[in-house]
């Protein structure tokens, strides 16, 4: 696929490295502060084998208070800036705002990855034009309140009915199908049992032909099956990566770029064997 002029071999299995500039970002409590800490960070994830950094600041988390349109930009953009520039790698901007997709494409973003699938107003326009790949991410109801009740009858049906209608406005709004990837959305408007439902299933989303992103590095279904606190979760998330790649995902969003740059590479060693 092509990443704004870098390609990029979805064919195998790749890592994408979470980097979040949110003051409040309670997995890494602040540490991306600076965009030459965000740097530092970066070029680790590179050096430990990520093909994708994922740069967020915006804060999903359930109760975090609503971000500007300048604020967001102004976390973002220069760390997109320095990343493009100075690290081989695909810049992905993680967010739902169209000015936002706008100005982190042209300050080198390759990548718009957006957990409300271009929901927003103006969001399909701005990632048509930009021309660069889009992640969409499925998720029941809004950030706010989605972990409040969620409900569903057949949830990989219905995550996948979801999908297929946001790559059917995508086409419709001149994205080609060739530009798309596909996320489940774990954790986004999911309880316990969905979550691991979801993640039973997720071979039936090879059927949409897309290339597949998961993304459950360190999230609550974790913490809930092991009972442990997030800074405990590293060996569940490695084993969920595995388990993703063995079902055909082709992108694994993590905090751990070492550890599952591993793991992917055994479970797609064995795969082909
Ligand atoms: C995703 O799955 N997730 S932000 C809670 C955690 C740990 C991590 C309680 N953006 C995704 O990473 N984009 C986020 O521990 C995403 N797919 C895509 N494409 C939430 C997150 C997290 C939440």
């Amino acid at each position: 696929m092509d990443f704004a002029g870098k390609l990029l071999d979805l064919n195998q299995p790749q890592v994408m490295g979470i980097l979040n500039v949110t003051p409040d970002s309670f997995s890494d409590g602040g540490v991306f502060l600076s965009a030459q800490a965000a740097f530092a960070g970066a070029r680790r994830m590179v050096e430990e084998g990520a093909a994708i950094i994922d740069v967020g600041g915006e804060s999903t988390r359930p109760g975090a208070a609503p971000v500007s349109v300048q604020e967001e930009l102004d976390r973002v953009i220069p760390v997109i800036e320095i990343l493009s520039r100075e690290l081989p790698i695909i810049v992905s901007i993680d967010t739902s705002k169209p000015e936002v997709m706008r100005a982190a494409v042209a300050a080198g973003a390759g990548l718009i990855n957006d957990v409300r699938a271009l929901s927003e107003e103006g969001a399909l326009q701005a990632a048509a034009q930009a021309r660069v790949p889009v992640c969409l991410m499925h998720m029941q109801g809004e950030p706010r309140i989605m972990q409040h009740s969620p409900h569903y009858n057949d949830v990989a049906a219905e995550v996948g009915s979801f999908l297929l209608e946001r790559i059917h406005a995508c086409v419709a709004a001149g994205i080609p199908r060739a530009r798309l990837l596909i996320d489940p959305g774990f954790g986004f408007g999911k309880a316990l049992g969905h979550n691991l439902r979801l993640f039973k299933y997720l071979d039936s989303f090879c059927g949409l032909a897309l290339p597949l992103v998961v993304g459950v590095s360190r999230k609550s279904m974790i913490g809930a099956v092991l009972e442990k606190p997030v800074d405990q979760r590293l060996y569940g998330s490695v084993a969920l990566a595995a388990l993703a790649v063995w079902q055909g995902a082709s992108i694994i969003r993590t905090h751990d770029v070492q550890a599952t740059a591993d793991a992917i590479k055994m479970a797609w060693a064995v795969k082909q064997a």
